[in-house]
């Protein structure tokens, strides 16, 4: 696949990494990304209603093959550690909101959690948090932060949706999308708008197979 190969000089794998979709990111810069918070630490100066209780979705767009993912919460109101994620400032330990698994493909995945199942004490309507997503796609760890308040029987949009993405889906999309896959790598977007991700995917998708191009080599 000599056209593959010519891209795969000209993309910095750098590139492939992952955005935060849902809720809405503090800020992405793909150089940042492995700095705490995605390389964003302010809290962000509207916070996003998120269910205090029930079965509520995370989404990120993965542009790897394959990678590690583990979600952490903090409810400090301005955290700046790692600590802040583990430990609550009266000195209770935070469960993992989700604990690292494996995800499989590039494109958007959707991860359900319940921060209600945490048992976490103090925690009621109008809580502040922060939302911390870990991904490591085999170049290192990267994260992105999202500040959230907690609120009682706060319903999700219905455009966020918990579909997940495979790399054979999204492949699909890709020959639509690889000719401005090299000139578009900052362009990732971190709205939850559908047809966004949808360009999102696709380009992760061109992002993957280069990858495996490179490793091949
Ligand atoms: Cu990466």
């Amino acid at each position: 696949m000599k056209p593959f190969l010519a891209l795969a000089a000209l993309v910095p794998l750098a590139a492939a990494h992952f955005t935060l979709d849902y809720p809405a990111t503090r800020g992405f810069d793909e150089d940042l990304e492995p700095q705490f918070c995605g390389g964003f630490p302010d809290v962000s100066s509207t916070r996003q209603p998120f269910p205090l209780s029930g079965s509520a979705p995370i989404l990120i767009d993965s542009h790897h093959p394959s990678a590690q993912v583990g979600i952490l919460i903090s409810l400090d109101s301005n955290p700046t550690s790692f600590d802040n994620f583990t430990t609550t400032s009266t000195g209770d330990a935070i469960p993992m909101l989700l604990p690292f698994g494996q995800i499989t493909g590039t494109g958007e995945f959707c991860f359900n959690v319940d921060v209600g199942s945490l048992g976490l004490s103090n925690v009621t309507n109008g809580t502040v948090a922060t939302i911390q997503v870990e991904f490591n796609g085999g170049d290192g760890l990267l994260l992105q932060c999202t500040d959230i308040v907690l609120v009682s029987d706060y319903i999700v949009p219905s455009n966020v949706t918990c579909a997940n993405a495979t790399a054979t889906a999204s492949a699909s999309d890709s020959a639509s999308s690889s000719a401005t896959a090299t000139g578009s790598m900052g362009s990732a977007t971190s709205t939850p708008a559908s047809g966004a991700n949808k360009v999102g995917a696709a380009v992760g998708a061109v992002l993957a197979v280069v990858g495996a191009g490179v490793l091949m080599l």
